[in-house]
């Protein structure tokens, strides 16, 4: 086979945002988009990419396959030695991660947009992990970007063709040199991690009951996107659930079933009637398309914030064989994310980071052996067993907490707020708006910050009143390598810890999404309604940031 150079010509607006390139599957179509793109992760490789073995796998959705097949071509016109491919183009994130740090690769390709729709009408996405596991740093996202805009040429084997559905090592010859694709089944390394990090014994115990224990009743909902077949393997035939009623759409397809592959009360709201209706039920978790989000509920869809339940992980570490081997490092979370878990790094003498949005933010700190659990509050959480968030792991966690304390996900979580208060929190998604009028309401918003007129000022609702200690539009010094984030959201913070949080989304594909972030700390107070308990803030939020004339908006898209 022989290596071909084709012409082509810039792209607008392929820029990586908080997590890859994502766009609509029309948009990666066209011809050479794709190809543009992939040939760019190349150029920014540079000669790294020589000789190297990279993962490549994704959520499965609409044009995988194509995408894997563009791939396959480019990387062996660059000089890649070699490429390992989950089976059907199937790997979750998190295990991708795991893969690229057990087999020592020089990185990654994975293929998602991650909770975004998918399917023909809907969302593709491409993004890079670095060697560590790790998804790409802005600085190498930049650098991608930059070769995006001046691209004039890539270099593809036209007829190079391979069988991703066949497992196996394949054997090409590409201008003389040697090439190879190898398919693999990825659940196998994963599901030896996982068995690494947790008590299976234990968690099956849990779930089909032992002498003295009933069994407690789970339902699992892989939204019909790729962690079904990680799902399958560890729950049915690792720990023994039934298949029948411990889990559900489990079966990979690549629209989702039309679905929008999201866990939370919104879009899972399948799984939240089923434990509503279903009582037998104790413990209900569902993930996103690529599985590295999880919703934790409990019986009846008690539902359990994702700030909340990286504090009661964080509180109980020492049930999971992997911290007791390895110790507790520091914990951090992003910073939206509320602060609940700041409470039991405070109580538990450990360094806590605070970092913008997005995973990569706190990988140099896990490298850096700073940082063993963190989290986000939109349903990420994660440890430094590798270097993404990971929802089957998540749930892992929690079952092994629940078998642990033998309490119920309510009492657990209501035991926690006795000790350390609890952060009431929630966030106002407003999907689709005019990019132009999102941008003006951040900017007057941002003006206000900046001239300070918000300092001292009072906001009062519903009896309450709350007055503006600081407010600024973070930003971030990477502690390790000093690297620097700027323009992360708006942030105004309250003299009572409450805090209004204003960004941008840099996850969508169309229009701009507004994301505001509402926390208000109560140390008795524990057992309210948190919209209920929320509402005079969201209030003050709305008017200070004028959203409704801005977006014409009465109400938000999502809550979670
Ligand atoms: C969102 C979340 C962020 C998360 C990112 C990727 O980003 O807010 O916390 O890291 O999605 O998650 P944004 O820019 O839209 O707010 V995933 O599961 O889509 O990889
Ligand atoms: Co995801």
């Amino acid at each position: 086979l022989k290596a071909a150079i084709v012409e082509t010509a810039p792209f607008e607006g392929q820029k990586p945002g908080t997590s890859g390139l994502r766009k609509k599957v029309k948009v990666f179509m066209e011809k050479n988009y794709t190809e543009n793109f992939v040939q760019s992760i190349f150029n920014t490789l540079e000669e790294k990419a020589k000789g190297a073995t990279f993962i490549v796998g994704g959520d499965g959705r609409y044009f995988s396959t194509q995408a894997i097949k563009i791939i396959i071509r480019i990387a062996a016109a660059n000089e890649v030695s070699k490429l390992i491919i989950g089976h059907l183009g199937n790997i979750s994130t998190p295990a991708v991660s795991a893969l690229i740090r057990s087999l020592k690769t020089a990185g990654g390709i994975i293929l998602t947009a991650s909770h975004n729709p998918g399917g023909i009408r809907n969302d593709f996405g491409i993004k890079f992990n670095i060697e560590s596991g790790a998804p790409a740093p802005d600085s190498f996202t930049d650098k991608i970007y930059e070769h995006t805009k001046q691209i004039q040429q890539y270099k593809i084997v036209p007829n190079l063709d391979c069988d991703v559905s066949a497992l196996g090592l394949q054997k090409f010859e590409v201008d003389g040199r040697s090439f190879e694709v190898e398919v693999i089944d990825s659940t196998e390394n994963y599901v030896n991690l996982m068995k690494e990090i947790f008590d299976f014994t234990k968690l099956k115990g849990l779930i089909r009951g032992t002498e003295n224990r009933k069994p407690f009743n789970i339902m699992i909902d892989s939204m019909n996107a790729v962690t079904g077949v990680y799902v399958r393997k560890i729950f049915i035939d690792e720990l023994e659930a039934s298949p029948d009623t411990n889990v559900c759409r489990i079966i990979p397809l690549d629209n989702f079933g039309e679905i929008h592959p999201d866990p939370n009360l919104t879009y899972a709201k399948d799984l939240v009637d089923k434990l509503k209706t279903n009582q037998t039920y104790d413990f209900g978790a569902a993930f996103d398309g690529d599985g590295d989000r999880n919703m934790i509920l409990g019986k009846e869809a008690f539902f359990v914030t994702p700030s909340d339940s990286l504090a009661v992980i964080a509180d109980n570490l020492d049930c999971i064989p992997y911290f007791k081997k390895n110790g507790v490092k520091g914990f951090a979370r992003s910073m939206p994310t509320s602060a609940a878990v700041d409470r039991v790094a405070k109580a538990l003498n450990k360094e806590i980071f605070e970092v913008p949005t997005g995973w990569k933010y706190f990988c140099n700190l896990m490298d850096a052996g700073r940082l063993s659990l963190c989290g986000e509050e939109s349903f990420g959480t994660g440890s430094d067993h590798i270097r993404e968030k990971d929802g089957i792991w998540a749930v892992l966690a929690w079952l092994s907490i629940i078998e642990h304390k033998k309490k119920s996900v309510e009492e657990i979580m209501n035991e926690h707020w006795t000790k350390y208060g609890r952060n009431y929190f929630t966030r106002y998604d407003y999907e689709d708006c005019d990019g132009e009028k999102a941008k003006a309401m951040m900017d007057e918003l941002e003006k206000k910050i900046d001239a300070g007129e918000l300092i001292g000022k009072c906001f009062g609702g519903a009896g309450k009143s709350y007055k503006v200690k600081f407010a600024d539009n973070f930003s971030y010094v990477d502690p390790i390598d000093q690297s620097k984030a700027t323009k992360q959201g708006l942030r105004i913070l309250f003299e009572d810890g409450s805090r209004l949080i204003f960004r941008l989304s840099g996850t969508g594909s169309s229009g701009a999404t507004i994301r505001v972030y509402i926390e208000s700390f109560e140390q008795k107070n524990t057992k309210s309604d948190a919209q209920a308990q929320l509402k005079p803030l969201v209030l003050i939020a709305l008017n200070i940031s004028k959203l409704k004339e801005y977006t014409g908006r009465d109400a938000p898209t999502v809550i979670t």
